[in-house]
C-alpha cells in the first residue's frame, strides 16, 4: 500500500500528526493508497522552508529559473507513461487519454512559463524631460495554489507554473481525491534543480489544509481551481485579509449549434465537448442547443453515436469513457440522472450506472446520457452536474438561444458552430463567457486568456496574465529636470 507523502523543505515526510486518509481509485473502488491528513501544523512548517527560500529563488536570474522549470517539464516527459497510469487509476479516466491529455499538458505547462518568463516585460512612460517612469513587477512571496480533482496534474501544474517562474515560493495542495500525481511529481522536484523550500507539495482535505494555507497571514497570494461554493468560501476568508485572489470555478457551458453548421464536424465533436473525462472538465459543453430546422437530424446522429461509446475498463484502450471519480461524486451525478424525469425530460441514451465485470464491478461507472424536454431553465439545465449528462433543447432565432444560453450563474466557456462569420461574431460578443469556441472545442493556445465571469470565477489565467496574477507592479517616477 503505497504511502504518500508531503514535500516540504525538499524532503518528502509524513504529517506532524502522522494521521494518514484512504486513497481509492475508482476503477475498482479498492483503497489502494494513504495519503497525508495534514494541517495547519504542516502549512507552518511548510511556510518557514518557503520564508528561508524565497530570497534566494526571487534573485535567481531568469535563465536559471528557466533552466529549472524547463528540466522539471523533461522530467515529467521522461516519466510519462507511468504518470499516465497513475492519473488514470487515481481518477477514473482511460490511460488514453491521461496519456494524450493530462500528462503531455502538464509537460507543456512547465515548458512554456519555464519560457514565458524570459520573455516578461515591463513597461516606462517618458514624460519627455520633466521624468521618467518604470514599471517592476515584482515576486510577491508564497503563492498558495489549490486544485482539483478532475484534471489533477493537468491543473495542479498550470498554476504552480507561472507562480514559481514570476520567482515566488509555492505552498500547493492538490485535490484529496486525486493526489498521486503530485506526489509522482514531487520526487522529481530535486532532480530538476529547485532549492529546498521553493515547491512545497502539501495533502489533505479542503477544509482543514486547504482552509489553513487561505488563512495562513504569511500566504498573500491565493490560486483556486475547484466548486464555485469552494470558491465562495475560500473569498470570505481571503478577501478581508487582502490577499490576492485567482479563482477558476465551475461552468453550465452552453453548446450552440445553428442549421448551417459543418453538420458531421458539429456531431463529432459534440460527442467530445459532452462526455470526454466522463464529462468532468468545466469547459465541458452540458447543455447543448440545436436550431430547429436541424434538431431531429442532429438528435439522431448524437444519440447514435453516443450509444457506441464504450464506458469500460480504463486501462483498456478500447474504452472512451472510463470511472467518474468517487462514489459520493457518481450519486450526485445519478441524482441528476433520476431527476430527468420527473421534471419532464426525456432520456434519449443512458441513464444508468454500469455494472462491469470482476474487479472492476466495484468501480464507479455511469452511461453517457442525453436528456431532452427540459425547460432551458429547470435545475438540471442551471446547476453543474460535472458528469457525463448533457440536455439538448431546440432553438428558433439567436435572441432566442442567447436568452437561454446566459441563464445561468454561471459564464466560463461556450462553442458555437455556424459557419455565417458575422453571426459568429454577434453571437460570441453577445455570450456571457470567458472563452467562445467557433467550428471547434477546447483548442488551446496557452498565451491567451483562460477564465470566466460571473459564477465560474475571477481573475484569468494563461499566457502573461498568470504572470501579471502572480507578480506585483510597482511605478517609479525618477524626476530629471
Ligand atoms: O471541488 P472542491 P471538488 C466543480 C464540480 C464539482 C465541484 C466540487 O461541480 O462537482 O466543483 O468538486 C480544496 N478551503 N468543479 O470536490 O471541493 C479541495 O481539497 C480551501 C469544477 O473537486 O472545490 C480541492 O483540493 N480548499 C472545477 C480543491 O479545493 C478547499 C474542477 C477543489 O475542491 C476547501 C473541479 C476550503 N474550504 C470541480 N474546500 C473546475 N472549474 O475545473 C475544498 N478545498
Amino acid at each position: 500500500m503505497e504511502k504518500i507523502q508531503n514535500l516540504i523543505n525538499g524532503n518528502l515526510i509524513d504529517p506532524i500528526k502522522r494521521k494518514f486518509l484512504d486513497n481509492r481509485t475508482p476503477r475498482t473502488g479498492e483503497v489502494y493508497s494513504k495519503i497525508p491528513d495534514s494541517d495547519e501544523e504542516d502549512v507552518a512548517l511548510a511556510v518557514s522552508a518557503a520564508k528561508e527560500a524565497f530570497p534566494i529563488w526571487s534573485n535567481y536570474s531568469i535563465d536559471k529559473r528557466s533552466e529549472i522549470l524547463t528540466r522539471l517539464s523533461q522530467l515529467i516527459e521522461d516519466n510519462l507513461e507511468a504518470l499516465a497510469l497513475a492519473e488514470s487509476k487515481d481518477n477514473g479516466k482511460p490511460v488514453s487519454l491521461a496519456s494524450k491529455v493530462d500528462i503531455p499538458r502538464a509537460v507543456s505547462n512547465f515548458h512554456f512559463y519555464g519560457t514565458a518568463i524570459k520573455h516578461f516585460a515591463s513597461e516606462s512612460h517618458s514624460m519627455g524631460n520633466l521624468a521618467l517612469n518604470y514599471t517592476l513587477r515584482e515576486p510577491i512571496g508564497i503563492a498558495g495554489c489549490i486544485s482539483p480533482w478532475n484534471l489533477p496534474l493537468y491543473l495542479f501544474s498550470w498554476k504552480i507554473a507561472p507562480a514559481l517562474a514570476a520567482g515566488n515560493c509555492v505552498i500547493a495542495k492538490p485535490s484529496e481525491v486525486t493526489p498521486m500525481t503530485a506526489y509522482l511529481m514531487s520526487k522529481l522536484v530535486k532532480e530538476a534543480g529547485f532549492p529546498d523550500g521553493v515547491l512545497n507539495i502539501i495533502h489533505g482535505t479542503g477544509p482543514k489544509v486547504g482552509q489553513a494555507i487561505v488563512e495562513h497571514p504569511d500566504i498573500p497570494i491565493i490560486s483556486f481551481t475547484g466548486g464555485t461554493a469552494t470558491g465562495a468560501a475560500i473569498s470570505k476568508i481571503a478577501a478581508p485579509m487582502f490577499k490576492k485572489l485567482s479563482l477558476e470555478l465551475g461552468g453550465k457551458n452552453p453548446n450552440i449549434i445553428f442549421d448551417d453548421c459543418d453538420f458531421e464536424k458539429a456531431v463529432n465533436t459534440t460527442v467530445k465537448s459532452s462526455f470526454a473525462n466522463q464529462g468532468q472538465i468545466c469547459l465541458c459543453g452540458s447543455r447543448v442547443f440545436i436550431q430547429e430546422k436541424i434538431y431531429e437530424k442532429f438528435k439522431e446522429a448524437f444519440v447514435r453515436k453516443t450509444k457506441e461509446l464504450i464506458v469500460g475498463d480504463p486501462q483498456d484502450s478500447k474504452t472512451n469513457l472510463g470511472a467518474v471519480v468517487s462514489e459520493s461524486h457518481m450519486r450526485k451525478i445519478l441524482s441528476y440522472m433520476f431527476l430527468a424525469e420527473k421534471d419532464g425530460g426525456t432520456i434519449l441514451a443512458g441513464g444508468k450506472q454500469v455494472k462491469l465485470e470482476g474487479e472492476l464491478a466495484g468501480g464507479y461507472y455511469l452511461q453517457p446520457t442525453i436528456i431532452e424536454g427540459l425547460a432551458y431553465d429547470c435545475k438540471i439545465n442551471q446547476e453543474e452536474i460535472f458528469g457525463p449528462v448533457v440536455t439538448i433543447t431546440p432553438f428558433k432565432t439567436e435572441e432566442d438561444v442567447l436568452m437561454m444560453a446566459n441563464s445561468t450563474k454561471y459564464g466560463l466557456s461556450a462553442t458555437v458552430w455556424t459557419e455565417n462569420l458575422k453571426r459568429a461574431h454577434n453571437i460570441s460578443k453577445a455570450l456571457h463567457a470567458g472563452i467562445v469556441w467557433v467550428n471547434t472545442w477546447l483548442l488551446r493556445d496557452l498565451r491567451t486568456p483562460f477564465g470566466g465571469v460571473k459564477g465560474s470565477g475571477v481573475g484569468r489565467e494563461g499566457g502573461f496574465e498568470a504572470l501579471h496574477f502572480f507578480t506585483e507592479p510597482k511605478n517609479v517616477c525618477i524626476k530629471l529636470s
